[in-house]
């Protein structure tokens, strides 16, 4: 019996040596210590001993069960030291690999140049007005004094909308100024910045849409001289202090005197050169003294009141400020040429 314990013993810790699961420890365990296991079994037959063999029997008994456990324990505290280490090479985290790059967004060059203006118009006390894009006849056409007869109004230049020729996409913002004379009594200094439509063809100085900044200044005794220092101003915080203007006379049917303005060539600063056909000159917006009729359709006496107003297209102001010479490049969103602004 005493050499069936000993081979037990070795037995068992030959078995926990090559034991690498918890599982196969548990089905070790079992095996040898349980109720129905290895030394259980030699116990039961300790009845055949002698009162001698006995007790020594059973102490050694008792000493292979205690060898037993701790071989067991051991082992536990040996896997779970394997899978700690073993998590820890396999869970790493790399903290020296470099962080994945955030590309931040930016404005669009004529988002930048809108906001320019607008900064610049507001702290000439402007406010800023917005409307529809679908308009009124009414409101782009008569009521800015446009003749039925005026080339503009043709279905070849106009996106209409209803075929009363009612309805439309706007041509210009005026006519959101037009609804400001006639909800507000001056003085009135508005900008209104948005989308405008015309029937183009797309080349690089033409789209069906493209975008406008119009102003209008009503209140007593507003003349030409106002437009001229607004406008200089403008041009002068745009495109620098020094830069020249040129106001040529024009025509418009809703402003008299009507004026186009001309600022020095940004390429060639004035001496002539491609761009500016070997003017000099580069044309920059139009711009005149609101016509009494205008006034007038609006709710506003020119007897008492006088104005001016002028469009600038955006598309051309952003081209000017920055050098850009084809308008295509402002709507094509290539990230080449917008990731220079
Ligand atoms: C251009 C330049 C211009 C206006 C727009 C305007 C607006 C009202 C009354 C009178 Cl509500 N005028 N706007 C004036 C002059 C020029 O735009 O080249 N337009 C065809």
């Amino acid at each position: 019996m005493k050499e069936n314990l000993e081979q037990l013993r070795a037995m068992a810790l030959d078995a926990l040596n090559h034991a690498h699961s918890s599982a196969e420890l548990e089905s070790l365990r079992v095996k040898f210590l349980g109720k129905k296991g290895e030394i259980t079994a030699i116990l039961r037959q300790m009845g055949s001993l002698s009162e001698t063999e006995r007790p020594i029997i059973g102490q050694l008994a008792n000493e292979v069960r205690a060898v037993i456990e701790e071989a067991i324990a051991d082992k536990v505290r040996q896997l779970e030291a394997n899978n700690l280490s073993e998590r820890l090479i396999s869970e790493a985290l790399d903290v020296t690999i470099p962080g994945k790059e955030f590309l931040i967004g930016r404005r669009h060059p004529m988002t930048i140049v809108l906001d320019e203006a607008k900064d610049i118009f507001i702290g000439m006390g402007f406010n800023i007005a917005e409307g529809p894009e679908v308009e009124l006849s009414l409101y782009d056409f008569d009521k800015l004094n446009i003749p039925t007869t005026h080339p503009a109004r043709e279905w070849t230049d106009t996106f209409y909308i209803e075929a009363d020729e009612s309805v439309h996409l706007r041509c210009q913002t005026s006519p959101v100024q037009v609804r400001v004379m006639e909800n507000q009594k001056p003085p009135i200094r508005v900008i209104s910045p948005g989308r405008v439509y015309r029937k183009d063809e797309v080349d690089a100085s033409h789209s069906p849409m493209f975008h406008q900044i119009e102003g209008l200044v009503i209140d007593k005794g507003v003349t030409m001289a106002d437009l001229k220092g607004t406008l200089n101003l403008l041009v002068h915080k745009l495109y620098g202090d020094k830069t020249k203007t040129r106001f040529r006379p024009h025509h418009f049917p809703f402003t008299e005197p009507s004026c186009e303005v001309d600022v020095q060539c940004v390429v060639c600063g004035g001496s002539g050169c491609r761009t500016c056909k070997q003017s000099g000159w580069l044309e920059l917006l139009g711009a005149g003294v609101v016509h009494p009729k205008v006034l007038a359709g609006c709710g506003i006496d020119p007897e008492v009141y006088s104005g001016f107003a002028f469009g600038i297209g955006l598309e051309r102001m952003t081209m000017l400020r920055y050098g850009i010479d084809d308008m295509r490049l402002l709507f094509e969103n290539d990230l080449r040429f917008l990731s220079q602004f």
